[in-house]
């Protein structure tokens, strides 16, 4: 991605968001993190790491695949590692334990993955992806099994889940839920059978930049940052922010210009994070969506939170205030039927349909008017569509190409002047590039980057 101009209120804003990556996972073995020095010392000290109290959770499972599990963990490795960071399927600081045997179908480097009470457990995309494949093969073979493409000839296989999340052509991030861990198909017991693919063919599995061992109990590192943005001074400007999963409970970090990050603890580790007004008194609030529940759990400024249901599991939550009321809403995209799906005030739920199955919605008052409207980012081609309606009932929609396709898109009002701008966030740098102009101008705009999160 080209990025243009940094201005000096950026810089200071990176200046002062360049906190120190204090927590006890990095992404990189390479840089002797603790993780990296915690799977030297053994299982108890990557428990340890992770900050999990309490006994071990390592131990045997309670099903495999047919035929009795024989994995010897050997510590043998080919050593080509994936030109794909893959984490574990599991959520943040779950352990678990992957076995395979010479026969095991249709590799032994596919790995059955394991840990007590795991059925119904959930199981998570190893990396970004487009979900290429949802079967259900009934009682035999994988049973109800997903694949993810992560681009370049990888993927990933999910198979013999209990339910599955995701819908073909949906796209999913890093730590998206997939589906539940089951035991459909030919398994005896419940289980993650899970494969890592290059051009269709089984090969070693990695997680975390390092060859997985069969038989060795390992704690998820699948704990992605999810970029956001909010308004914390009710000064008509956004700043942007970051979401955690950490082990047992969600954390919004926001970048507050000249001073430490504001952290403000909210959900839990596998929730959606969402922000807004909820009240009105112009401070963005925090919420999430739990997508196992399909409730919005919305923080209230007094602590308490209110609680909305809304829409199916694979939905994504979005917010707005669609209603120009003052107060944020809620409401959902499906990517089954590439629909908006808008709830107001009074409970009445509209649906706007755009995009495709494939899009990432994002949501702002492109046109100033006080009403939110939806938008979509297509990551084929790393363009937004923005759509506005107008009060006689027209719509137009303007398309403005803006970051790459491997990054997550942003909206917010950078710049204070009511209307809701665009942006995205680099995973891979964890480096927000904001775009200064009204999304409908055609000018070539200044772009501002500001470093923030931990990247992947
Ligand atoms: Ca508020
Ligand atoms: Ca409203
Ligand atoms: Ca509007
Ligand atoms: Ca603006």
């Amino acid at each position: 991605m080209t990025l243009a101009v940094t201005r000096a209120v950026t810089r200071a804003v990176t200046r002062a968001v360049s906190w120190p990556l204090s927590w006890a996972v990095t992404r990189r073995p390479h840089r002797w993190s603790v993780s990296a020095l915690a799977v030297l010392a053994g299982p108890a000290a990557v428990l340890a790491a992770l900050g999990l109290a309490g006994p071990a959770a390592a131990g045997t499972g309670t099903g495999t695949s047919t035929g009795s599990s024989t994995g010897t963990g050997t510590g043998t490795s080919t050593g080509t590692a994936p030109t794909v960071d893959y984490e574990m399927p599991f959520p943040c600081g779950q352990v678990w334990t992957g076995d395979t045997r010479p026969n095991h179908s249709p590799s032994p480097l596919a790995l059955d993955f394991t840990r007590p009470r795991d059925y119904g457990r959930l199981v998570l995309a190893a990396a970004p992806g487009t979900v290429i494949r949802v079967a259900d093969l009934g009682d035999t073979s994988y049973g109800r099994y997903v694949i993810i493409d992560h681009g370049d000839g990888n993927s990933t296989l999910y198979a013999h889940l209990k339910a599955v999340w995701v819908v073909q052509g949906q796209q999913v991030d890093q730590g998206g839920i997939v589906g539940q861990v089951g035991d459909t198909g030919n398994a005896t017991g419940p289980h993650l059978h899970f494969e890592e693919r290059t051009d269709g063919v089984d090969r070693e599995v990695w997680f975390h930049g390092a060859p997985y061992i069969p038989g060795t109990p390992q704690a998820s590192g699948n704990c992605p940052d999810v970029p956001l943005s909010a308004d914390r001074n009710a000064d008509g400007t956004d700043t942007v922010g970051v979401f955690r999963s950490n082990v047992r409970t969600g954390v919004f970090r926001f970048t507050v210009p000249g001073a430490q990050p504001e952290v403000v603890g909210f959900g839990g580790g596998r929730d959606i994070p969402v922000t807004g007004d909820w009240d009105g008194d112009g401070t963005t609030d925090v919420g999430v969506r739990r997508p196992g529940t399909r409730r919005f759990l919305l923080r209230n400024v007094d602590g308490t939170t209110t609680a909305i249901r809304l829409g199916r599991r694979p939905d994504r939550p979005v917010t707005g205030d669609w209603d120009g009321d003052g107060r944020t809403d809620v409401g959902v995209f499906r990517p089954a039927t590439a629909t908006f799906l808008l709830r107001n005030a009074t409970g009445v739920v509209s649906s706007v349909p755009l995009g495709s199955v494939g899009s990432i919605p994002v949501t702002g008052d492109w046109d100033g008017d006080g009403v939110t409207d939806v938008g979509v980012f297509d990551p084929s081609t790393a363009t937004f569509t923005l759509r506005v309606a107008y009060a006689d009932g027209s719509v137009t929609t303007t398309t403005v190409p803006f970051g790459a396709g491997s990054d997550l898109p942003v909206a917010g009002d950078w710049n204070g002047d009511g209307i809701t701008d665009v942006g995205s966030w680099d995973p891979a740098t964890a480096t927000f590039a904001l775009r200064l102009a009204p999304p409908t101008s055609r000018s070539t705009s200044a772009v501002s980057t500001i470093r923030f999160g931990r990247h992947r």
